[in-house]
């Protein structure tokens, strides 16, 4: 049988704690027991009883003649105040009789397992147990304290327990290697100094007792030798010391009535471990041993508690009953306390819930009752993703790094065709050795299979027209969130989402459960056939299964790439190791349960390693994990001045989780609906501040209103024959609910003319009024109004809109500017790299622009 049982049960793991042979260790008679019970009361292994009241801390047993362990008794003015084990000469741990443990004087929790050494709550006594080294020591509420050795220590222990070798005439034999005439000589030889603490040898008490004061309450010390409970176990272990002291405790007491108890409960636990239980022995001797609050004592209960978290498992559990605490009749232990099972609390990444709270998970909500959590068990979207220098994670949770060059399927709907994801990976702009993904492209069947291209630095192109977002069409919707990512959604089971720089994010709903194929698996649940080929068969190699997705015939196969690139660059080895290691640290331990940081340990070394510039990538290496921790809900507060700083353009503040929805002053006019609110790392407008056509953050009372198709400024007053309109913190206010009520702009307002009088609409000079022509559905307006940013693309209308425009050829950019004027960029809203490729455009239609670049700045010309 196992000597296993079920330590610990959270909701994602069952913590299976090996428990030692404890349980038979017990059992066996060749294991010896030594006892330290009652005030100063020392059964040696070889039943040799003495008294000892210490102030050190002293060897009680261990392996003497090769150190592997050390067991010491800390005592202080004569009481018992903790126990440690040594291991060796560096390993130690320390308990407190108040029940803290420290190891190396860092405080840890129970249950504990280190260097095979364990610490438990065991029928509500402390245990401390080593198969390794044989021994297991329980130590009670009382401070009573038991150690019990394997016979393989026979003959070779030492100390305040003796030498334990069936002989007990040597049992007093000093550290020095003399025999001692009394118990002080020779327990004070097993003083143990430590560096800062100096021992005092500790004198032998004058007797306190007086005999002949009250011979009657003697009486119950006798109990051990004649009461029929106890006499069963004469034969294994002799009454007579145990009364001898019982008598001396009874003489010293002052005050309690139970003073002769400690006596009992050893003798009664001395005759257990010879394997008579004395059922009824509390009762006979009117003991009763304390336990913790809440508990009761037995003298036969099992090791393993019904607890909370064994209540809904069929615990295994080896071993004879042991003699303690255990909660009354159909009540459980949850932590310290016994409770009705209804009351259960629930275990989550290592705190406790109360009943009836929730958590998520995932895209399900689960529910604490009677210790265990009930989730809604939806099945949740699948999530594929390229990340870094072709990091993949497949549907299925797969890891892999492909660096091929190439266009590939990403991912396909291979059952219906509805969808398909195609990637394009190029040579990292930064690092000729690394492989990066340039763009992504979806071509949707339901779309006349239009071709959607998402590009480096966010831009987008339909069927080969760069065009404008956002983007509404149907059941597709792409939309800019934070910088240059951009969200595309088809309908509500797809989702993508493009960081403009190389991060690709598909998430599916699960009814695309098996239709997928490409890199990104099957989506079937099972990781080991996601290296599927277009040809039905399993790939080994993930070299072949790479190339199998390649779309284009030219490119060549990537043979056999090099899995690592540190080895390439041994110069950045140590740093990446080093610098990566932050993810295994305490900061991101919150997040180690619920994401996995292996996976990202491997990705965040290969990027730092292939990295010419090691430090960006280590940032979005970390930011990768930062992101996975917060999608489950675990935020990791990692950025410090020292560590990937995030700067913002001024005004904006760094948020590490924000939602990008509703963030704007259009916004105000027209809510982004559709958007879940979600977490994602940025930079944001203060609170209360909305940002404005310029990018800029501003106050709500100055942002523009967006009304029927038109821009109001704000104090903007209208009046028509029905209504008086007025712009306030961006929103429309009319007199009367007769207005026209869409919020549309004017093209799908078909026949109705924009009849009223724009009196309001002042335009900054030299901006110009423009007002949709209601007779020409096609006209653009502020919709397509040129801006240094798009200066090159051309703009698909979804609507006219009417409002102040830059008069023909100049730009809008904060005023409107041709290109002979100067003018300034803000890097962090235009990537260097898309900069420069967008500029280039410029200076070549329009060749009085000249671009110039000074150091560190970005001024344009
Ligand atoms: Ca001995
Ligand atoms: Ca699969």
């Amino acid at each position: 049988a196992f000597p296993v049982k079920v330590a610990h049960v959270s909701l994602h793991y069952i913590v299976f704690q090996y428990s030692g042979s404890s349980g038979s260790l017990l059992q066996e008679s060749s294991v010896s027991r030594c006892s330290l019970f009652g005030n100063d009361h020392i059964k040696t292994f070889d039943d040799s009883f003495y008294n000892f009241a210490g102030d050190c801390s002293y060897l009680l047993a261990g392996d003497c003649h090769k150190r592997s362990f050390t067991l010491l008794g800390d005592y202080q003015d004569g009481e018992k105040i903790g126990f440690s084990v040594y291991l060796g000469e560096y390993f130690n741990v320390h308990f407190s009789l108040n029940g803290s443990v420290t190891q190396e004087d860092k405080r840890v929790s129970i249950p504990f397992a280190s260097n095979g050494l364990f610490i438990e709550k065991e029928a509500g006594y402390y245990k401390m147990s080593s198969d390794e080294h044989g021994f297991v020591v329980k130590i009670d509420i009382s401070g009573n304290i038991q150690i019990f050795l394997q016979e393989k220590y026979y003959n070779k222990t030492c100390g305040l327990c003796g030498n334990f070798n069936k002989f007990a005439e040597d049992d007093f034999r000093t550290q020095e290697g003399t025999l001692a005439g009394n118990s002080y000589d020779f327990a004070n030889s097993w003083a143990l100094r430590s560096e800062n603490k100096w021992c005092k040898r500790v004198q032998t008490p004058s007797s306190m007792c007086n005999i002949s004061s009250d011979i009657g309450v003697m009486e119950i010390c006798q109990l051990l030798r004649t009461s029929l409970t106890f006499s069963r176990c004469h034969h294994l272990v002799d009454p007579e010391p145990y009364i001898h002291l019982c008598e001396e405790d009874i003489c010293a007491c002052t005050h309690s009535t139970n003073c002769h108890c400690s006596v009992f409960l050893d003798y009664a636990r001395n005759c257990a471990h010879e394997g008579v239980i004395l059922d009824g022995w509390p009762e006979e001797s009117l003991c009763r041993p304390r336990c913790p609050v809440g508990m009761e004592y037995k003298e036969c209960v099992s090791p393993c508690a019904k607890t909370c978290q064994s209540l809904n498992i069929n615990e295994v559990c080896h071993g004879q009953c042991v003699d303690g605490c255990s909660c009354p009749e159909g009540k459980l232990l949850d932590g310290e306390h016994c409770i009705e099972s209804s009351d259960c609390s629930c275990i989550h990444s290592g705190r406790h819930y109360p009943p009836g709270f929730t958590i998520s998970r995932d895209c399900n909500s689960c529910i604490c009752r009677r210790g265990i959590w009930i989730c809604s068990n939806g099945e949740c979207p699948g999530e594929c993703s390229v990340t870094g220098q072709s990091h993949f994670k497949t549907f299925d949770n797969k890891y892999f790094t492909f660096s091929g060059i190439c266009q590939y399927l990403f991912a396909k709907d291979c059952v219906e065709n509805s969808f398909s994801v195609i990637i394009e990976t190029v040579q990292c702009a930064d690092d000729p050795d690394a492989v990066c993904t340039r763009s992504a492209s979806v071509r949707i069947q339901d779309m006349d299979n239009s071709l959607i291209k998402m590009k480096h630095g966010g831009g987008i192109s339909l069927n080969g027209q760069d065009i404008q977002i956002p983007l509404l069409q149907g059941a597709l919707r792409i939309q800019h969130m934070m910088r240059t990512s951009v969200r595309l959604t088809y309908g509500e089971d797809l989702q993508i989402d493009w960081d403009g720089h190389g991060e690709l994010l598909v998430k599916l709903s699960p009814v695309y459960t098996e239709r997928m194929c490409g890199l990104c698996g099957n989506y079937n649940g099972n990781q080991g056939d996601d290296f599927l080929t277009p040809s039905g068969m399993v790939e080994t190699l993930l070299e072949d299964f790479g190339n199998s997705w390649k779309l284009n015939a030219d490119c060549q196969d990537l043979l056999k790439q090099d899995n690592d690139p540190c080895n390439l660059n041994p110069h950045l080895a140590k740093y990446a190791e080093e610098s990566c290691s932050v993810l295994m640290s305490s900061v991101f331990e919150p997040c180690h349960r619920e994401v996995s940081p292996i996976p990202y340990m491997k990705n965040c070394r290969f990027d730092v390693c292939s990295c010419s510039n090691g430090k960006d990538c280590l940032c979005s290496a970390i930011a990768n994990y930062a992101t996975a921790c917060a999608r489950k809900n675990v935020l990791v507060q990692w950025r410090e001045p020292n560590l990937c700083p995030m700067t913002c353009p001024e005004g904006q503040i760094y948020r590490q989780c924000g939602t990008p929805c509703n963030q704007t002053c259009r916004s105000l006019s027209y809510p982004d609906e559709d958007c879940d609110e979600f977490c994602m790392e940025g930079c944001y407008c203060p609170p209360g501040h909305y940002l404005d056509e310029s990018k800029e953050c501003v106050p709500k009372f100055q942002c523009s209103c967006y009304y029927d198709g038109e821009i109001f400024q704000p104090e903007d007053v209208f009046s028509d024959h029905y209504t008086i309109c007025y712009c306030e913190n961006g929103l429309m206010h009319c007199s009367t609910n007769k207005a026209p009520g869409a919020f549309l702009p004017d093209v799908f307002a078909d026949e109705r003319p924009s009849a009223r009088i724009k009196r309001s609409l002042t335009c900054r000079s030299p901006m110009e009024t423009f007002i949709c022509p209601a007779n020409n559905p096609r006209a653009e307006g502020l919709e397509c109004a040129k801006t240094c940013q798009n200066y090159d693309l051309e703009c698909i209308s979804h609507g006219c809109i009417s409002g102040c425009l830059c008069p023909k050829g100049m730009v809008s950019r904060l005023n409107c500017v041709t290109g002979k004027q100067t003018f300034f960029l803000l890097p962090s809203l235009f990537p260097i790299d898309n900069l420069l490729a967008d500029w280039k455009y410029v200076v070549m239609k329009h060749s009085t622009v000249t671009l110039w670049f000074m150091a560190g700045l970005k001024y344009i010309y």
